[in-house]
């Protein structure tokens, strides 16, 4: 019998919870089921708990986070930070967000922000269930190039483009690719069943990807990983890394990307 088959009493600890965790934590790559991940709060977010999926305690370059806003809580006041970036993507529930002086609009699943350095903006929850939002900070590169500019958008605005020629795959790049004002990307990935990368990829750039549907085998280092909707896997610089999605339904993950910069050396 499965751990999860045996018969569980409320109030106690599931049998066959210890020490089975399909998580691990390398120095170039770590893998987290969200239900190991204890929450946090945070000082500009009223009624929100939040999940840090990825730090620079863990060797991450950026910050990310699973925030859940509970109806009328958020962000009490605009909040900005000097030279560091944001970006915001709705899970599930209904909200509202503004950046610097322009209008609020409305959020709805797919809904997505960029903020750019230094702009203030607001997060809020106006519906009746909690909004769950995957938030990234990242600090500017900056290399003479104007700031980007802020982004207010939904997925359903974006096209699914496909540049590799292999079956089976979809793109959605949130953040205009190939213009030098970003330093990152973050990109719908979608893949049919069967779909798969034709190769091990090694790469400088790193990681947050954040598994929105679907289920697969994700390859990292040297071992394979069962990971299905709802799982977080960092990928820092040069990490052997190669995704096969499994069952029968389409497979879909967010992804952070830094590029468009040299090495710092
Ligand atoms: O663009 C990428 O680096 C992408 N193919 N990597 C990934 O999905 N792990
Ligand atoms: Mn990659």
């Amino acid at each position: 019998m499965r751990p999860h088959q045996l018969p569980a009493t409320p109030g106690r600890p599931a049998p066959g919870a210890i020490g089975h965790n399909r998580g691990v934590v390398r120095p170039n790559y770590a893998f987290m089921p969200p239900e190991g991940v204890l929450v946090s709060r945070l000082p500009h977010f009223d009624d929100t708990v939040v999940r840090v999926l990825a730090a620079p305690v863990l060797g991450a370059r950026f910050a990310q986070y699973l925030l859940e806003i509970e109806p009328n809580g958020g962000t009490p006041e605009p909040f900005r930070e000097d030279g560091i970036q944001h970006f915001y993507y709705v899970l599930s529930g209904n909200g509202r967000f503004a950046m610097g002086e322009g209008p609020e609009a409305e959020l709805r699943p797919g809904s997505f922000a960029y903020v750019p350095p230094g702009v203030a903006f607001s997060l809020r929850n106006t519906g009746s269930e909690p909004l769950r939002v995957l938030g990234l900070r990242k600090r500017y590169e900056a290399v003479g190039l104007p700031q980007p500019d802020p982004i207010l958008s939904h997925r359903d605005e974006v096209p699914v483009t496909n540049h590799t020629g292999m079956e089976g795959r979809g793109f959605q790049f949130l953040l205009q690719r190939g213009d030098m004002r970003f330093d990152f990307e973050m990109n719908l990935m979608w893949f049919k069943p069967g779909a798969y990368f034709p190769d091990v990829e090694t790469h400088v750039m790193e990681h947050g990807l954040y598994m929105l549907e679907g289920q697969g085998l994700y390859f990292l280092g040297t071992e394979w990983h069962e990971i299905w909707a709802g799982d977080f896997i960092w990928m820092g610089g040069f990490c052997p890394q190669q995704y096969y999605p499994t069952g029968f339904d389409d497979a879909a993950y967010l992804l952070y990307k830094n590029v468009n910069r040299d090495v710092a050396l």
